[in-house]
């Protein structure tokens, strides 16, 4: 049976992670998330950690061979998984094409780029709202989120031509319940 294998992509804020949670137990699928990997390296205060922890503070993309190096990590220790859901990843051109290159390279490509769309100012929100009881350093400070903002807009953003040229591209609207917006999803999945 083929794998599903889908991206969840988004601004900072846009609801990924959140409705990650629904779609993994909705499918069965196994969540990558490279924001998740990095705070865990960050934790357990490994170099690699210490590496992103500025970058991350201050709002930036980390390195393209770091995070490709965790995801490909990752995927090799749930070969056996029904897909996966790539949540946060990929962010830039190189990352798209080393994914397209790993999964081409085992025949389970992506089938859906499922991107949720959100208002800057929503955006800006939410996160200063999430860091008001999260602790997370990149949450609380506006000019930090905006620069994240800045960083998806001219390095992640151009990824939805990539995937349209592959026809996987989805816009989904952002905005509303989290139930709303999972069923949107899931509709889009089909
Ligand atoms: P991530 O951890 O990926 O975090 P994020 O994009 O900021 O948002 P996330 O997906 O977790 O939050 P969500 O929208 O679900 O990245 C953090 C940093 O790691 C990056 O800045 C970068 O430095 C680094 N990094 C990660 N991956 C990288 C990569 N591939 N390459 C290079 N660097 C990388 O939720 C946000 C808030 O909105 C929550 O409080 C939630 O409750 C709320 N919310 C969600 N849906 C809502 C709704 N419908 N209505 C109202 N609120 C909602």
């Amino acid at each position: 049976m083929s794998k599903l294998n889908l991206v969840l992509f988004g601004p900072p804020g846009a609801g990924k992670g959140t409705q990650s949670a629904f779609l993994i137990e909705k499918y069965g699928l196994v969540h990558l998330s490279t924001g998740d990997l990095l705070r865990a390296e960050i934790k357990a205060e490994t170099e690699l950690g210490l590496k992103a922890q500025g970058l991350m503070d201050r709002g930036d993309l980390v390195a393209d061979d770091i995070v490709i190096g965790m995801i490909r990590n990752k995927m090799e220790a749930h070969l056996d998984a029904k897909g996966f859901i790539f949540d946060g990843f990929p962010r830039t051109k190189a990352q798209a094409e080393a994914l397209d290159t790993m999964l081409t390279a085992k025949n389970e490509p992506i089938v859906a780029m499922l991107a949720l769309e959100v208002p800057e100012e929503e955006l800006v929100k939410r996160l200063l709202g999430r860091g008001a009881v999260s602790g997370r350093a990149d949450d609380q400070n506006e000019t930090v989120i905006r620069n994240r903002i800045r960083e998806y807009e001219t390095k992640t953003a151009p990824l939805k031509e990539f995937y349209s040229a592959q026809r996987k591209f989805k816009a989904i609207n952002g905005v509303g319940d989290l139930s709303d917006i999972t069923a949107r999803l899931v509709a889009a999945i089909g």
